[in-house]
């Protein structure tokens, strides 16, 4: 294959301070790799020839920093951008880990947890804003209930959107240049989350004070564990204009959140994710949430996150291949694929509507047509396996 393997900023490939520089600590185990700073994680990803860094507020700084430790560690982040050309692409904030959130934080039962949470995201916002970052994520790890009597999910809803209205619009009282994007996920750590998956999202989006604002950052293992499809459901996110943001990584189903290198297990479906974000030119960040395998060490974890961008676009020279391939247009054409993209029968009229009724069909003729699917999708593992060319 004579495509491009190796990355350029323009792929707008991105990683989370979190994901290579993953400790490997589990439930069960303790951490199996040394801490990375900020600013050699940075140089790390200029090295490999990614484009983006995002972090979260604790990520950066670590909680209990003075300020004077503070103004170090991002002075020194802050270097290592420039030296490299590393963009920083998204930001966020932890508001899952400290235990003051083990009951929620925008839904606790707890006022005071809740104001607490709002300011944590102002000020979250606040050091997304100064290093740039165009995308604010909202992942509610902890907004959601073991006990479905501890809270009335109506009022945890309310909850819910009167913290990201209120966010809203500190970001435009501000003037910072940046969206939100909510992260949908089932379940884990609670045991069941509030915003389960893309469609509850976008549903729960249109009913914010100013729904333009804010859109989505599905994640490949969140749609997964729900047992459903990533690739349908980022498809309509993209029909609605509400893909801000993807996290890329690989998850088997019906497993915990496992986080794997994008690529590493549905290849099929990554294969048609890839051709989806290419056909439709998303043109947001390529951003990697995944983590090494928790017994790599040293080497591994930067072998790991090249090998994200390589699967990516190889998966994308695959697409392209299967798109311009004449076989491949031949069985879409049997399969009616394009006829799909034509109006059924417009908009109504009384007139139209009469015709339609008095129209003659043929339901066993219909019935009897072959659409090729069969010959289609072996043309897919065809082209996986590179058996095309032969
Ligand atoms: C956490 C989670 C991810 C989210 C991150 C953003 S944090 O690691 O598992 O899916 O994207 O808060
Ligand atoms: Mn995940
Ligand atoms: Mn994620």
């Amino acid at each position: 294959m004579s495509e491009r393997l190796t990355p350029l900023p323009e792929d707008k490939f991105a990683f989370g301070l979190w994901t290579i520089g993953h400790l490997g600590r589990d439930p069960f185990g303790d951490a199996t790799r040394p801490p990375i700073s900020p600013a050699d994680f940075v140089r790390g990803l200029g090295r490999i020839g990614a484009w983006g860094v995002s972090f979260h507020d604790d990520d950066l700084v670590p909680p209990g920093a003075t300020a004077a430790e503070a103004g170090k560690i991002k002075g020194d982040f802050r270097s290592a951008l420039d030296e490299t050309g590393v963009v920083v692409s998204m930001a966020t904030t932890n508001l899952f880990w400290h235990p003051c959130f083990k009951d929620g934080a925008f839904t606790s039962n707890d006022p005071e947890v809740r104001r607490y949470a709002i300011s944590k995201a102002l000020r979250a916002i606040d050091t997304g804003a100064e290093f740039g970052a165009p995308t604010f994520v909202f992942w509610g790890g902890r907004e959601g209930v073991e006990s479905a009597a501890s809270k009335y999910p109506l009022d945890a809803l309310d909850r819910y959107r009167e913290a990201l209205n209120y966010l809203s619009a500190y970001v435009k009282d501000q003037g910072y240049q940046l969206r939100f994007a909510i992260e949908p996920k089932p379940n884990e750590p609670r045991g069941d989350t509030f915003l389960p998956t893309i469609g509850h999202a976008m549903a729960f989006i249109q009913t914010l004070d100013d729904p333009s604002m804010v859109g989505l950052n599905p994640e490949v293992a969140h749609e997964t564990m729900a047992g459903l499809s990533f690739y349908q459901g980022v498809a309509q996110a993209i029909w609605q204009e509400k893909l801000f943001h993807i996290d890329l990584n690989d998850q088997k189903i019906g497993r915990y959140d496992q986080d794997l290198r994008f690529g590493s297990e549905g290849i099929k479906d990554d294969f048609f994710l890839v051709r989806l974000l290419e056909l439709t030119g998303y043109s947001g960040p390529k951003h990697f949430d995944s983590r090494p395998y928790r017994n790599e060490y040293g080497d591994g974890i930067w072998e790991f996150a090249a090998n994200s961008m390589k699967t990516y676009l190889a998966l994308a020279a695959k697409a392209r291949a299967f798109n311009s391939d004449p076989a491949v247009q031949q069985a879409a054409e049997l399969a009616g694929v394009n006829a799909l993209a034509e109006p059924t029968v417009g908009k109504f009229s009384t007139a139209s509507a009469a015709a339609l009724k008095a129209e003659k069909f043929d339901p066993e003729k219909l019935a009897a047509r072959n659409y090729f699917n069969e010959r289609l999708d072996q043309l897919v593992i065809d082209h996986i396996f590179g058996l095309n060319n032969k």
